[in-house]
């Protein structure tokens, strides 16, 4: 059913929901567990926008045991009266009109929020149910929704009402609360992930200031557990102050800027650390912006020029020395960076860049300002000369490191063979094809370089454990031989030099044992890629490879199983009698095996590695793999679970039996 609706000299055609459930991927993206977790932030987004503009204090978000979820806001209460063109209430049409704009706006209801304005009513099309109450002027009112198979049709009739705008009678309450089945015809996983959902909230409560969000997960067991409370008065002040945990800060007090130009609302809070990365996270209207834009390009170009003028001017860079790079002032550098735009434009491979080219000068211009009065003010001048004196060994490092890096090019192209000896490289022209297995030990590296399919398998065996490069300077990174090879190998280069242009492998791919070791070398060659080579993670290149972990032959039927679900199915597959092999390494497997089970395309598995919340890994990885000894206790005894046997150490009979339970 499609309906049209014509106002004020603007045409819009507003399709049925209809058009929602026959291509979900065009509203959501994705029918996957991402998507199915779309529909709660298109509602949370709503309630947000209600209590970021001063109507509610409260959200509260909770998870049924019935799979459903739901969100109360103590806002204004979604309209209920009549609409003038629709001629039925408000929230009938906030749930079943789509609005192909992009977001719904007109003069009676004036919303406009981000990139979500179109939720609530794709939302209710991909639902079994939904439910929505609002209680307003005292009264408590409800409508509800149902999509339903429709035999005489043969269609599924979309997120219809179930019957009139209920009154419910009265209530002392204000607010909205929307309620929703997420429709598992639609998804392939209508599970919503407690941690996931508790990781955005937290997270929207550090953007959001003194707003109080409280999940509720009632799936959960443990009573004490159920419920979290998320609620920072100083915003993301507090938020910097938890992405440095485990960091030590060079200076105890967070900086603070805001400024609001041109309907551009800017903040920004920093914060210096000894360590010698980069963490920079910037935010859009709420919604993270991974790859920049045009606000970050505003606030490293007002940052660096600032900086360098007050070097300058108390005499740390004399009129000889040239300029610091905006990258030296940003080393050690925790930021976070939001700013509220009108009509944000959403650019990039993951649309996570922002595009208005208007917002980089109003940034500029209020970090600009912020800032200068910042660094004249007196008591600040500690902080503001271990600030530039940072810089200017961060400088420094960087020089000795570009001589690193250019022996490096110079050793490698007249001797390449010393350099890149251990690695056997694949004779495919196109980088896409080709792929660089990453293998721990000489002994698995053998093998592969015997099983592999040479024109487009390319093997780098690692010798022992790599460095760890957390808080290991670029300069560093570069003395270490294995890094040298993979930075060779890989054709990148690193650093300020670093570019996919030369990047040789469309895939990377790291392939370590199955045991402690093996992870710890996996997370050693992650956090130098995340620290290091960003972009090629971002881009998709980077992938961990799945050796299996049991061989189950019966005759000469053999089964090969990835994981202990998989072995409970292999071993009933084949029924008794079998021999049961399991894989402590790499090296155990020929190389006939290696290539069958975990190099050829056909049949392997590969994990893609991908970062959803850079904040979030930069956190974890500074926690894990950082010098600080108490954090990383704290963070293991907090989340490790050591009463859950090792599944790999169970024998296989029990596994099976656990499976079936
Ligand atoms: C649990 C989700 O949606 N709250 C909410 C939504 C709206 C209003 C208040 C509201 C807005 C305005 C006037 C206005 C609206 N949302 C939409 C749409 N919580 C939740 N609270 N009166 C009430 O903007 O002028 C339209 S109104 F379309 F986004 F869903």
């Amino acid at each position: 059913m499609a309906s049209q609706v014509y106002n004020a000299g603007n045409i819009q055609v507003l399709e049925g929901l209809e058009a929602v459930r026959m291509r979900p991927g065009m509203y959501i993206g994705t029918t996957s567990s991402r998507g199915l977790h779309h529909l709660l932030w298109e509602i949370v987004d709503n309630a947000i926008d209600e209590a970021s503009n001063g109507f509610a204090s409260e959200v509260q978000v909770t998870l049924h045991k019935d799979g459903s979820a739901s969100v109360f806001d103590n806002g204004r209460g979604m309209p209920v009266d009549t609409h003038p063109t629709m001629g039925v209430p408000g929230v009938q049409v906030i749930f079943t009109v789509l609005h192909a704009g992009g977001k719904f706006n007109n003069e009676y209801y004036a919303y406009s929020g981000g990139l979500h304005g179109v939720g609530a009513s794709v939302v209710n099309a991909l639902s079994k149910w939904l439910s929505v109450d609002v209680f307003l002027n005292w009264t408590h009112y409800r409508m509800e929704f149902t999509s339903e198979f429709d035999p005489k049709t043969k269609k599924v009739e979309a997120g219809k009402p179930t019957g009139p705008l209920q009154l419910l009678g009265n209530t002392r309450k204000r607010g909205t609360l929307v309620r929703f089945l997420p429709d598992d015809a639609v998804f392939e996983d209508v599970r919503f992930n407690g941690d996931q959902v508790a990781r955005r909230l937290q997270e929207l409560a550090y953007l959001n200031k003194g707003i109080r969000i409280t999940f509720t997960d009632e799936r959960v067991a443990d009573a004490s557990a159920r419920v979290r409370v998320f609620c920072y008065d100083g915003g993301i002040t507090d938020y910097v102050q938890y992405l440095n945990a485990g960091k030590t800060a060079l200076h105890p007090d967070v900086i603070y800027m805001e400024g609001k130009r041109d309907d551009v609302v800017c903040r920004a809070a920093i914060q210096y650390t000894d360590g010698f990365n980069e963490s920079l996270f910037s935010y859009v209207n709420n919604i993270n912006t991974p790859e920049g834009g045009s606000h970050e390009t505003g606030f490293k170009a007002a940052f660096t020029k600032c900086l360098n003028d007050y070097a300058r001017r108390v005499g740390l860079l004399k009129e000889k020395d040239s300029n610091l790079a905006g990258e030296d002032f940003r080393e050690g550098l925790t930021c976070v960076l939001t700013t509220m735009v009108k009509n944000p434009q959403f650019e990039g491979q993951t649309k996570g860049r922002l595009g208005n080219s208007e917002v980089r000068p109003v940034v500029e211009a209020i970090i600009t300002q912020q800032m200068t009065d910042w660094l004249d003010n007196l008591k600040n001048q500690e902080t503001a000369t271990a600030i530039a004196a940072k810089a200017i060994r961060a400088a420094q490092a960087r020089e000795a490191a570009r001589k690193a890096r250019d022996n490096m090019r110079k050793t490698s192209a007249l001797e390449a063979a010393p350099l890149v000896g251990k690695l056997a490289s694949c004779t495919g022209r196109h980088w896409e094809d080709n792929e660089l297995f990453i293998v721990e030990g000489d002994s698995a590296g053998g093998s592969a370089k015997q099983g592999r399919d040479r024109r487009f398998q390319a093997i780098l065996p690692l010798r022992g454990k790599p460095l760890n490069v957390e808080k290991k300077h670029l300069d560093q990174v570069l003395a270490n031989e294995e890094f040298r090879s993979l930075i060779t190998a890989l054709g990148t280069s690193i650093g300020d030099s670093f570019s996919l242009d030369n990047l040789k492998y469309g895939k990377v791919i790291i392939l370590s044992d199955a045991d402690q070791d093996g992870a710890h070398i996996r997370a050693i060659l992650l956090t130098f890629f995340f620290r290091y080579m960003k972009d090629l993670i971002n881009t998709g290149h980077v992938y961990i490879g799945m050796p299996p972990l049991y061989k189950v032959q019966k005759g000469n039927k053999v089964i090969y199983a990835y994981d202990d679900k998989e072995l409970a199915k292999a071993t009933k597959a084949v029924g008794k009698g079998y021999t049961l092999q399991r894989y402590k390494g790499l090296g155990e497997m020929n190389p006939e095996q290696l290539w069958e089970t975990t190099m050829d395309p056909s049949q392997r598995k590969l994990m893609r590695v991908s970062v959803e919340d850079a904040a979030l890994v930069d956190r974890l990885t500074t926690i894990l793999m950082g010098d600080k000894v108490e954090p990383r206790r704290d963070y293991i005894s907090e989340h490790a679970d050591f009463n859950r046997p090792d599944d790999f150490e169970l024998p296989p009979d029990q596994l099976a039996a656990r499976e079936g339970a």
